[in-house]
């Protein structure tokens, strides 16, 4: 099991064992979309103490990428060591249905953390942000900041299939469309990749002398965008508005490089995967569909929001 220093909490009893459905086992496994990211650090910590206070050992396995051909043969192994549930960020909204649903037929009750599939036959219960919403306040917080000003904008995505960040992304580009001094380009994707954000941005500037306004749909497309505006001297110049709050994206907001962030409530999504899962194997209630809070936050309004910075 990992036991994170950062979540205070810790592993608890015995899990049990026997098969998936023996009542007497109380073992869980959160499987989230890539290991180390500050997102899915929440995640978890919030899913390890709600599993300890409920009575339940809860296990992380992570990808070392935010991969489907990755992610799936972690699935295996875990259906394989027989959990009574599973918390899981689907990466690919396709690519992950046949093993999940793989551990459907095992018995296991499956949660989706975050990310969803498009088949909502397999899971119990999602629990996620209004993801398209979040698009939505992104683009009113452009607006905002830009004013009357007029310029292209960029949509940084993630990889095709991911089903949080392509809601955010439809959702800014129907509400950007509202505003006819803000020119849409475009969304470009990354592979989740830092460094491939930053190279897509310089392109964008090369291309775009215009560009006003980059809406990053994640923590990864908003900590490259952020490092390619500052190598190009256009920080503040070129809004930035993010989603997520980690550590280095806070600090990016605190310096000016980030004009707003659309923070999620991470520790939320994980401690609501338990419940939902405990509540699926105890004969409880299950909510099919749940959703937690999301939030904007500039530089004015930082200090009053850091409980929804992410941990490390
Ligand atoms: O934005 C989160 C998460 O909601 C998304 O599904 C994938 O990216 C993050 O983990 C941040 O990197």
């Amino acid at each position: 099991a990992t036991v994170l220093a950062a979540c205070g909490g810790g592993q608890v009893g015995d899990s049990g064992g026997g098969t998936a459905s023996n009542s007497n086992n109380k073992k869980l496994t959160l499987i989230p979309g890539v290991k180390a990211e500050p997102f899915y650090i929440s995640m978890q910590c919030g899913a390890q103490d709600e599993a300890k206070a409920k009575g339940y050992t809860l296990d992380t396995q992570p990808p070392d990428k935010f991969d489907a051909s990755l992610q799936s043969p972690i699935l295996n192994g875990v259906i394989a060591s027989k959990p009574a549930g599973i918390l899981i960020a689907p990466t690919d909204d396709k690519a992950m249905a046949g093993p999940m649903q793989q551990a459907k037929d095992a018995g296991i009750k499956v949660v989706e953390v975050d990310t969803a599939l498009q088949d909502t036959s397999i899971a119990l219960s999602s629990i996620s942000s209004n993801n398209e919403q979040g698009g939505e306040k992104a683009a009113e917080a452009l607006a905002k900041l830009v004013g009357s000003k007029s310029g292209s904008v960029l949509v940084l995505n993630t990889k095709a299939g991911t089903s949080t960040t392509d809601a955010r992304a439809k959702g800014f580009e129907t509400a950007i469309k509202k505003y006819s001094n803000l020119k849409y380009i475009g969304q470009e994707y990354t592979d989740n990749d830092p460094a491939t954000a930053a190279s897509k941005v310089s392109a964008t500037l090369s291309a775009n002398p215009d560009l006003i306004g980059v809406f990053a749909t994640n923590l990864n497309t908003g900590e490259g965008a952020g490092t390619a505006l500052t190598n190009a001297g256009k920080t503040g110049q070129v809004n930035l508005i993010g989603f997520d709050a980690s550590p280095k994206q806070v600090d990016d907001l605190k310096a000016g490089v980030v004009q707003a962030l659309i923070a999620q409530d991470p520790a939320t999504i994980g401690k609501q995967g338990v419940d939902q899962a405990v509540a699926a194997l105890t004969g409880g209630t299950v909510q099919r569909n749940l959703q937690t809070d999301l939030v904007a936050i500039t530089k004015a309004d930082m200090d009053a929001n850091s409980k929804y910075f992410y941990k490390q």
